[in-house]
């Protein structure tokens, strides 16, 4: 069945609506990254730049690292954003835009998010890096789709029952990393962790400047949830959506985590370009080697 118009939207010279990219630009392994600005501080340790396009917020760069072909792509802030990168990712990858149709063999992406993070437990601290093994998601992303394959239920209800969850707000949704790409990018100067992602920056993470949070509580009692031993360590605006929908697309997905805030200790990292460069080295050499 041929995508229509209004689905799959192309613009005039064929590229793909929001990305504004065509299926040739972009490489298997992707780094994605919130802010635009980190797109070029990516590129900035490749051997080769191949490709620059941008619109909106999706600026992105392909070229080469140690020989590999790597896509380096912005994302903006939070979870609206990566249903729309997820998308049209897996389009490029996986639709003919000339016959409009699905491709029958799927490719699979390795999609690998380089971001920022605050963490929640006072041992974890600021200039540290973060694996998302698990990511909780206090979106409602992934509410709009079918997704009860790729969530973790019993987690989920223990999380509500903790924390006399507002019924208000949608039910959190407990997703997973690949296995595989958290293999390859563990060491020792990784910690492992999960993830809490929402839909702000202030209120939905406890941070209090004029308006009064909800549950003023809420991130110690997240702090405190421990589910056979996994707790949560830190929060962020992507990761949930990013297992969601990369697991349900059945691409390879991966959240490394720069920490730069640090909750329970009200400190912030003085060296933040730093640290983050430091994490796209160790990320882009895992991924090369
Ligand atoms: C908030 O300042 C932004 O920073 C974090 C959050 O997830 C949110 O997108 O990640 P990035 O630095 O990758 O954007």
């Amino acid at each position: 069945m041929s995508l229509a118009a209004s689905e799959l939207i192309l613009n005039p010279d064929q590229s793909i609506y929001h990305l504004n990219l065509l299926p040739e630009d972009i490489a298997d392994t992707i780094i994605i990254v919130g802010d635009p600005n980190r797109v070029p501080q990516v590129s900035a340790f490749f051997d080769t730049i191949e490709l620059k396009k941008e619109k909106r917020e999706f600026h992105t760069h392909t070229g080469t690292y140690k020989g590999k072909r790597i896509t380096a792509l912005s994302t903006g802030i939070g979870t609206d954003n990566i249903d729309i990168v997820f998308n049209e990712l897996d389009a490029l990858a996986n639709v003919d835009f000339k016959t409009r149709t699905i491709k029958e063999k799927k490719k699979v992406l390795e999609i690998i998010r380089v971001g920022t993070s605050g963490s929640i437990q006072p041992e974890i601290p600021v200039d540290s890096f973060v694996l998302s093994e698990f990511a909780i998601g206090f979106d409602n992303l992934i509410h709009f789709y079918q997704s009860k394959l790729v969530e973790h239920p019993k987690i989920q209800r223990a999380f509500m029952e903790h924390t006399q969850w507002n019924p208000r707000n949608s039910d959190p949704y407990v997703v997973s990393c690949d296995e595989h790409l958290a293999d390859r990018l563990s060491s020792d100067q990784v910690i492992k962790g999960f993830t809490g992602t929402n839909v702000g920056f202030y209120g939905p993470q406890g941070r209090q400047i004029r308006l009064t949070p909800f549950d003023a509580d809420l991130n110690e009692k997240m702090a405190n949830f421990n589910f056979k031993g996994l707790k949560i360590t830190n929060l962020e605006m992507e990761t949930s959506a990013i297992y969601g929908l990369g697991g349900l697309l059945g691409h390879k997905t991966l959240s490394m985590n720069c920490i730069l805030a640090n909750r329970p200790n009200g400190t912030f990292s003085t060296q933040g370009r730093k640290s983050i460069d430091a994490l796209i080295k160790y990320t882009l050499d895992k991924l090369a080697e």
